[in-house]
């Protein structure tokens, strides 16, 4: 067997960073000073609150803002937001949601992938590890008109848990690709069932976690944003039935209906069928 370099939280924390700030994700957030302060000043008397709550001593406090230096000087801000704060965000946003479930978009999304015509093989190694999976449905409306030319833009894990863009052992663009619906609303994605996630233990996120004794794992799941013209874009996971941590996700994101259950094919592979559904723009 040959040693592979693992990443460091150093190294996925801060190309996350790189990765949002190249992003469009933090523009269009207004400025309306009304709503800056009723938002920050809640946030605030919520710390304060803790503060009295808990008798939270001087250590405490000058710890708290040396682990907060340090998440910011890691990088680690885009994970511990998405692992801590995103499900809450997306929940408020699931309020006016139609269609399939969504659910958290997460740090390691990375937009630009290769346009994959259905049926279609994810990019992998060729030694790539991992429990063969074929993944096919159909993208349709609210009507249950199906939706010709959707696009499926899909990432994961590797077999070991690790993100291509964030782990400097594997090339760029594994296991992530942009899958375009036939005329009839379908795909057909070829792939390998992702492991379980691990926040980096060796980041101030995953120290944070380890002082308080909490778990660092989130239960195997493939990343979707799912679109097509004229259509709200769902960002979504799917999980794995009987997955280890899908009953306690670090990042508190599954949700029943995105548990896929894939069927043993008799020949160590695997297979699944899962339809979207996407609302009116
Ligand atoms: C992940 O792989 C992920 O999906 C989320 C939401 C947070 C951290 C790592
Ligand atoms: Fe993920």
């Amino acid at each position: 067997t040959t040693t592979q370099e693992s990443p460091t939280a150093a190294g996925s924390g801060s190309s996350a960073t790189e990765a949002f700030r190249a992003s469009t994700l933090h523009s269009g957030a207004g400025t309306d000073p009304a709503r800056v302060s009723a938002i920050v000043s809640k946030l605030l008397a919520g710390i304060h609150d803790v503060v009295r709550d808990e008798s939270v001593t001087y250590p405490e406090f000058q710890a708290a803002k040396q682990w907060l230096i340090e998440v910011g000087e890691g990088g680690e801000w885009p994970l511990f937001l998405d692992v801590f704060v995103e499900h809450a965000v997306e929940e408020v946003a699931a309020r006016t949601q139609d269609g399939t479930k969504g659910t958290i978009l997460g740090p390691y999304y990375l937009p630009g992938q290769a346009r994959l015509a259905t049926p279609a093989t994810l990019p992998q190694r060729p030694d790539e590890k991992g429990v063969p999976l074929v993944f096919t449905g159909h993208v349709r409306d609210t009507d249950g008109r199906p939706l010709a030319h959707a696009e499926l833009d899909v990432w994961q894990a590797d077999e070991q848990g690790y993100y291509s863009g964030f782990a400097p052992h594997l090339p760029d663009g594994n296991l992530r690709g942009l899958v375009v619906t036939d005329a009839e609303g379908r795909f057909e994605i070829h792939t390998i069932q992702p492991a379980p996630y691990q926040v980096p233990t060796d980041g101030p996120t995953g120290k944070l976690i380890t002082a308080a004794d909490w778990h660092p794992w989130r239960p195997a799941h493939l990343h979707l944003l799912v679109s097509a013209p004229g259509h709200r874009t769902i960002t979504t996971q799917l999980y794995f039935k009987g997955g280890q941590w899908l009953d306690s996700d670090v990042a508190d994101a599954t949700k029943p209906e995105l548990v896929l259950n894939p069927a043993d094919q008799g020949d160590g592979t695997t297979a699944v069928d899962y339809d979207f559904v996407l609302e009116p723009a």
